[in-house]
């Protein structure tokens, strides 16, 4: 199971990174705010520095020259990840529901729990320690902006992942929240697991394996539905999701050199 971490772990846009960013424009003498519906805009572009580029690009009051829009991206992001660090120590990010419990169902039936998440190394390590504790190393991969610089729509971290874990895209299931998370896993052959999130609640995610609007609520997938997302309908949906694909795509590896994958 390979985890997104903004949007799906926590809500962590709306009250963490959006109200750290507004800090820290107004501790740099920034003369701008992003409010709730501009943040949700700009999130369709992954990563807190290229959001800042891009909403840089519109703005009259922004730098001139393309050189110095990077330099002040470049410190109001490093302040950003630190006012993060201190909203998310002081309580004010909540791991959404049946997470925890899918991660320990995960762990019971010794299904190899990773992360693949455009977000910086030290938001992930900021956010997953204060939500598991020393619990946080049980990831078996854990990739970031950092080691996969190329951020999702793109493919990259889940390529990653998916090395660090030594297993085939079709072994593993993805857990996102967003279109540009599941453009990211279906690019490479990871069925997906969409858990709604507040900022693309609206969206429709064509060509998930599974959708709910969290882990404890309902979950349907093409040829079925449970009351919430377990390790049993986690396996019916993985099945469903690779039985679709193979009689989409007939050269697709037949069933012998199929290696067993954490669901089914
Ligand atoms: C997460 C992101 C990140 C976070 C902020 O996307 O796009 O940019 O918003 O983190 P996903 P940084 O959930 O699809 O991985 O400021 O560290 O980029
Ligand atoms: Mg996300």
């Amino acid at each position: 199971m390979i985890w997104d971490v903004d949007g799906t772990i926590a809500e962590t846009e709306r009250d963490g990174h959006r109200v750290a960013f507004n800090q820290a424009f107004t501790g740099l003498g920034v003369p701008w705010q992003w409010d709730v519906p501009t943040y949700g805009r700009l999130l369709r572009v992954t990563g807190g520095f290229e959001r800042l580029i891009r909403d840089m690009e519109g703005r009259a009051q922004a730098p001139a020259s393309a050189a110095e829009r990077n330099r002040l991206a470049r410190s109001v992001h490093r302040r950003k990840n630190q006012l993060y660090a201190e909203i998310v120590a002081a309580g004010g990010i909540c791991i959404r529901p049946g997470v925890q419990r899918l991660m320990d169902e995960c762990a019971s039936a010794r299904i190899a729990l990773a992360i693949a998440t455009t977000t910086s190394r030290p938001n992930v390590e900021a956010l997953l320690s204060n939500l598991f504790g020393t619990g946080w190393q049980r990831f078996a991969a854990i990739v970031c902006a950092d080691d996969a610089p190329i951020k999702k729509p793109d493919p990259m971290a889940y390529r990653f992942a998916l090395e660090r874990l030594d297993i085939a895209a079709r072994d593993a299931m993805a857990v996102e929240d967003s279109p540009n998370g599941l453009a990211a896993a279906r690019a490479i052959g990871i069925g997906t697991l969409i858990t709604r999130s507040e900022y693309f609640v609206a969206d429709t995610f064509p060509g998930c394996a599974g959708i709910c609007d969290d882990l404890d609520s309902a979950v349907t997938w093409r040829s079925g539905s449970a009351a919430r997302t377990d390790i049993a309908a986690l396996r019916r949906m993985h099945v469903a999701w690779i039985n679709a694909r193979s009689s989409r795509t007939p050269s697709a590896p037949s069933r012998s050199r199929h290696r067993p994958g954490p669901c089914g």
